[in-house]
């Protein structure tokens, strides 16, 4: 899938900005037509969650209804036309001029309609948002302490259009789909390209890669729907995480000596693999330091805000991380691209979150979640940042999770073969899936929800557990998450915890034992920042204080011990 482009063949419009809204309290709307337009509406931003834009209505969620009318931009004719959401949370409906268009679950990755037929010069398009939690969703409704709104996880079900829309223009004949792996011999860097085009068999495609004084041109004539093809970089500069080096690679589709398609993507080239207990980037061992975190900011909710994305990356580069897990769905393809700009490494995992495996839901978690690896393959596959997808957080396992997981460990194999799988868990050696998955991803908390307050008991408990399993499995390990509530300004001496200094003596401890461990190969402290959630007993204020950064981007004392280690040592 990829992502639209401007340039002499292909046009997008961007129809962020304020949108007309109305809360559907009683489920009217689709009986009393909306989708054919409505009024009693109410200026929105997007993109943004509704929750937090107006003094009422926080927790409801949904349904919702957006419009908007646009014109036909000029030129676009004898085009193929798209509409394309970045992402809307939870299920949406769109109309184009009172017509269906389509129907989408899954709250966050990219979906488009060819809307090439529908579209006139006026347009009136409207989007029927659906956040309303359900035990068969994925992620699921559920509780296990009593919490509003009830969710099986911890992070505030934001509703809306989160991420930007876009409406496209493409050529008739041309590009449908790019995809790069790379791989490395010494020195040579080698782009195995398929290109998947529309009707154009018989036309060339044109390769041109760019970068750091390289500049190699390459031309195939297309036979086949799927063509593939092969440049081969002589003292290539490889993609790391110190230096990120991105070829520019233009594909222009030829016929008839006249051009019809070109698209530019960047380009890293670099292996990932496990051996042993080691993931090697480049044939070299890594070590991730890093977070969980969340999109999540006042007022905005989940909605993509660039300048937060900025911020979070450059308070990543201040405290040292290397890495992030994009806990717990994907993130918006902006900060997909700024990982592979900045040299950062991605734990890339779909909206699995709170799965119960419960008799009357397997089937349909099964389904979407299938669904959400295609989509999320299908739209950051070629990201170098990428290095491991990770199918689900925290699944509540069970003797039936073992042949899900199978099923979607070999449908992600099948679809993409370069790339370590996990799965991130909190049963440890009884889980049944750590046998097939390439790298173990565990999440602990002994010293705060169990073992509380005492720091010295946790680590031994990390410590012995951690041993065992590895014992069991011997492959590598990455504690995934680990971090304590954390009020901003609450301080005792000796440390106690929610306070600044528990926080900050957990952490050091908890690396302490990582960096003991040969086979541990990375340490994610959750969180990056807090974050909202529902309301409950354990939440203050509906907020996880695990933040390592306030919600506002502020450090607290744990930052600062965390950017010692994480600088001196790497
Ligand atoms: C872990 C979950 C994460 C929670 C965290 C916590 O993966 O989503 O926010 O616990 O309790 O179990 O803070």
């Amino acid at each position: 899938m990829l992502y639209p482009q401007r340039n002499q063949y292909r046009q997008f419009i961007d129809l962020s900005g304020f949108w007309d809204f109305r809360f559907d309290i009683n489920n009217d709307g689709l009986k009393e037509n909306w989708q054919s337009g409505f009024d009693k509406s109410q200026p929105i931003a997007v993109p943004a969650s509704w929750n937090d834009q107006f003094a009422a209505n926080r927790d409801f969620l949904g349904p919702a209804w957006y419009q908007i009318r646009f014109e036909k931009p000029w030129g676009w004719d004898n085009k193929k036309i798209f509409l394309r959401f970045g992402s809307v949370n939870y299920i949406s409906d769109v109309w184009l001029n009172g017509e269906l268009v389509g129907h989408h679950e899954g709250g966050h990755l990219a979906f488009e309609y060819d809307v090439s037929g529908m579209i006139i010069n006026e347009n009136l398009l409207v989007v029927r948002v659906d956040g309303r939690l359900e035990k068969d969703h994925v992620p699921p409704k559920g509780r296990t302490l009593e919490n509003y709104p009830e969710t099986n996880y911890d992070f505030y079900p934001f509703c809306g259009i989160h991420r930007p829309v876009l409406l496209y223009a493409v050529p008739n004949e041309g590009i449908k789909d790019i995809t790069v792996i790379t791989s490395i011999k010494k020195t040579l860097g080698i782009l195995d390209i398929n290109i998947e085009s529309s009707r154009i068999i018989g036309a060339i495609a044109h390769c041109t890669l760019k970068g750091f004084e390289t500049l190699l041109i390459k031309e195939y004539k297309i036979e086949q729907e799927v063509q593939e093809m092969t440049l081969e970089v002589n003292n290539a500069r490889f993609w790391d995480k110190n230096n990120p080096n991105l070829y520019s690679l233009t594909i222009d589709i030829i016929k008839n000596d006249a051009t019809l398609d070109s698209y530019s993507l960047n380009v890293g080239i670099r292996t990932i693999e496990v051996k042993g207990d080691k993931l090697l980037l480049n044939g070299k061992p890594i070590y991730l330091k890093g977070f969980g975190r969340h999109e999540d900011f006042p007022i905005t909710g989940r909605g993509y805000v660039p300048a937060v994305i900025i911020k979070d990356y450059s308070l990543m580069e201040w405290i040292g991380a290397n890495s992030f897990r994009t806990t717990h769905y994907p993130y918006s393809e902006q900060m997909m691209d700024l990982a592979d700009q900045l040299g950062f490494l991605v734990i890339d995992e779909i909206p699995a979150v709170g799965l119960t495996f419960n008799r009357d839901v397997i089937e349909r978690e099964l389904k979407l979640c299938s669904q959400y690896i295609h989509e999320l393959i299908a739209r950051d596959k070629n990201h170098p940042s990428v290095i491991m997808w990770s199918l689900a957080n925290e699944p509540h396992s069970s003797v039936k999770s073992k042949e899900f997981f199978k099923k979607l460990y070999d449908l992600t194999k099948g679809i993409d073969k370069t790339r370590p799988i996990t799965i991130v868990n909190m049963m440890g050696v009884r889980e049944k899936a750590f046998e097939f998955c390439d790298v173990l991803c565990i999440n602990r908390y002994y010293g705060w929800y169990v073992q509380p307050g005492k720091i010295e008991d946790a680590c031994q408990s990390l410590s012995e557990e951690m041993d065992k399993l590895y014992e069991r499995h011997h492959k590598p390990i990455i504690l995934s998450e680990f971090g304590t509530g954390t009020i901003p300004g609450w301080h005792s001496q000796p440390s106690e915890m929610f306070s600044e200094e528990y926080q900050a003596e957990f952490i050091e401890k908890y690396i302490e034992v990582c960096r003991s461990k040969p086979y541990v190969i990375g340490e994610h402290v959750w969180n990056l920042c807090d974050f909202k959630t529902s309301q409950g007993i354990t939440r203050m204020g509906g907020i996880n204080y695990k933040g390592v950064f306030t919600r506002d981007r502020r450090p607290k004392m744990a930052a600062h011990i965390l950017r010692k280690l994480w600088k001196e040592k790497t």
